[in-house]
Parts: C-alpha cells; sequence; structure tokens
C-alpha cells in the first residue's frame, strides 16, 4: 500500500466493504480495553499486581495453587460483568447485519461481542477462540457448565464427580478446541478481508491468522495504536483505539451512525 498506509481510513478499503466482501475479523484484549477491561499483559491492579498473568493462565499454576488461580478468574469475573461492550464490539454488530459473510473470531473471554449482538444474524459468526469466563469444566471429566454450585471452600467441585472446577478457558499449553480452530482456519482461509483488531499477535496460534489470510490474497487491515509483528505486512494499518475507528468505519462505508 506504500505511503497512505497509515492515512486514516482510506477510500480502498471503504470502497471495498461497500462491494459486500467476505469479511473475517480477529479480536483481542484491545477492544475491550475501552470497556475497561485491562487487556491480558496490562498491570493487573490491587491484590492481583503482584502476579504475573502470563504465569496464572496455565495449568500448572491451576495445580499448584487452585484458590490463588480461581480466586483471580473470580475477580476477572466480577470486572467484566461490571463492563459493558464499547462502540468498538457495537460497530463489529454493523458490520455483521451488512456483510453477508462475517466471521468474528475473539480471543477474549469476557462475553462482550456476544453481548453487545454479534454471531446472531444469519451470515454471521462467532469463534470463541479461548473460551468464555462464565462457563466452568470440571478438570476430571472435561464437563462443561454455565452455571455450578457455590461453595465456601474454592474452587468449587463438580455436583457429579467431586473434580475440582475450573474456568473453561483455554490455557498455555493447552489446544484450542478442535471447532474452533477448524472454524477460524476456515475463515482465515477463505475471507477476502480479514481484520485484526486490539491483539498483541503474538500468541499463538491466534497469531498465525492474519498471515495465513495474507498468504490467500486477503485485504488485511490492523487497528492497534501500537504496533505488533503484523504491522509491516498488513495493507491497511489503523493506529487508533478500536472504539474510534470503528464507528467512524461503519459511518463511512454505509452511512451508519452509532449512538449507543
Ligand atoms: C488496543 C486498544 C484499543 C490496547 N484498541 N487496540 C509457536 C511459537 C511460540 C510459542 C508457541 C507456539 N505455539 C504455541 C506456543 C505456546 C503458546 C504461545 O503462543 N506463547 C506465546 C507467549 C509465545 N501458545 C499456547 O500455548 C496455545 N496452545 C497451543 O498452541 O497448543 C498447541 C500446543 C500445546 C502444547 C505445546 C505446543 C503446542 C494456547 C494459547 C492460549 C492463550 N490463552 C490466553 C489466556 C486465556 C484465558 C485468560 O484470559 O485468562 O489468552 S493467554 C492471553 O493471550 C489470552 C489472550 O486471549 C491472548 C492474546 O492476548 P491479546 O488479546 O493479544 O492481548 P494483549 O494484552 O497481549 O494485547 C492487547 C493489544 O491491544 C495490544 O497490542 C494493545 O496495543 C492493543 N490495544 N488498547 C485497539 N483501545
Amino acid at each position: 500500500m506504500g505511503a497512505n498506509k497509515h492515512a486514516v481510513i482510506p477510500g480502498a478499503l471503504i470502497n471495498l466493504l461497500r462491494e459486500d466482501p467476505i469479511t473475517a475479523v480477529l479480536t483481542g484484549a484491545g477492544i475491550s480495553a475501552e470497556s475497561g477491561v485491562p487487556t491480558f499483559r496490562e498491570a493487573q491492579t490491587g491484590l492481583w499486581a503482584q502476579f504475573d498473568p502470563q504465569e496464572l493462565a496455565t495449568p500448572q499454576a491451576f495445580q499448584k495453587d487452585p484458590k490463588l488461580v480461581w480466586g483471580w478468574y473470580q475477580w476477572r469475573r466480577e470486572l467484566v460483568n461490571q463492563a459493558a461492550p464499547n462502540l468498538g464490539h457495537h460497530a463489529l454488530v454493523v458490520m455483521e447485519a451488512q456483510l453477508q459473510d462475517f466471521r468474528l473470531i475473539t480471543q477474549n473471554i469476557d462475553n462482550l461481542h456476544y453481548r453487545a449482538g454479534s454471531g446472531q444474524m444469519p451470515g454471521g459468526q462467532l469463534v470463541e477462540f479461548h473460551g468464555n469466563i462464565h462457563r466452568t469444566k470440571c478438570v476430571e471429566e472435561n464437563l462443561v457448565m454455565n452455571f455450578w454450585p457455590e461453595m465456601e471452600e474454592m474452587p468449587p467441585q463438580c455436583p457429579r464427580c467431586g473434580g475440582l472446577l475450573r474456568p473453561d478457558v483455554v490455557w498455555f499449553g493447552e489446544s484450542v478446541p478442535e471447532s474452533a480452530q477448524n472454524a477460524a482456519l476456515e475463515a482465515a482461509r477463505t475471507c477476502q478481508v480479514f481484520f485484526s483488531i486490539g491483539t498483541s499477535t503474538v500468541v499463538e496460534p491466534a497469531a498465525s491468522l492474519p498471515f495465513i489470510a495474507l498468504q490467500n490474497k486477503a485485504f488485511v487491515v490492523e487497528v492497534n495504536p501500537e504496533p505488533t509483528p503484523l504491522t509491516p505486512y498488513a495493507d491497511v494499518v489503523l493506529p487508533q483505539p478500536a472504539g474510534n475507528i470503528l464507528p467512524e468505519l461503519v459511518r463511512l462505508v454505509w452511512g451508519i451512525e452509532l449512538n449507543v
């Protein structure tokens, strides 16, 4: 794209979206930042400031100290319950409504895309690549639960087998569920436009998705105020907060003003 790569919303992108391309979007923690949810690598506050998230989000940490890891997720669950989807999330719902084939892959576990309304229209799809903090699963039987018994002793135990319950999320060293992996790969391979929004593009296998899209000749757009390993390769870089630039994009492409 040469010299105008960093221009704010180039006409080429606006025109391309008006042609109704097959579109895939990968989001990361940055899209929820403007909802007040700290990004994964941001310092945690208060009690949690002394812990490294990269060490807590592992099966080894849970094995060593299940109460500590459960407590961290409990704190984050409360935090996301108090948060609301922001204009960035809402703009992606508009894109899903306007585009006939739109796949949204999120690395976020906070459920904010779903709460905004994503993945709920014909032709739309929401793939939770790293799970969802509002579900738990039993470490013994992998039984997934949306509700679980509150117990004095944390973490709670599986009502069926008595095994410990853990959040139904993907930790470092664990595999992404096959169905999510397949859906994301298909989206990256078949799309004509790929957006990478608010992700550091370092955690695999999600970090490979925009590069797979590039290999398959998709037009790749990055939305992130900070550079990432994808930045030098993206066709368009929009170095701004997602909550500013995505509403502007839907306004310019479809004339839709977001007043949420
Ligand atoms: C804004 C903004 C605004 C701020 N607007 N933007 C190949 C090479 C090297 C390592 C590996 C490899 N393959 C596998 C690995 C190991 C590992 C890995 O990738 N490690 C890296 C650290 C190098 N991957 C795995 O272990 C994965 N499993 C796997 O590959 O299985 C196969 C296998 C198994 C065993 C052996 C070998 C292979 C699993 C990864 C699971 C990641 N899970 C987590 C935790 C989920 C639960 C939880 O949240 O607690 O997922 S880790 C964490 O990182 C979380 C996130 O979803 C994920 C990505 O983070 P994200 O979204 O990028 O957040 P941040 O905070 O890093 O960045 C925020 C960005 O937003 C920044 O860029 C800001 O600038 C930007 N931003 N405000 C727009 N307003």
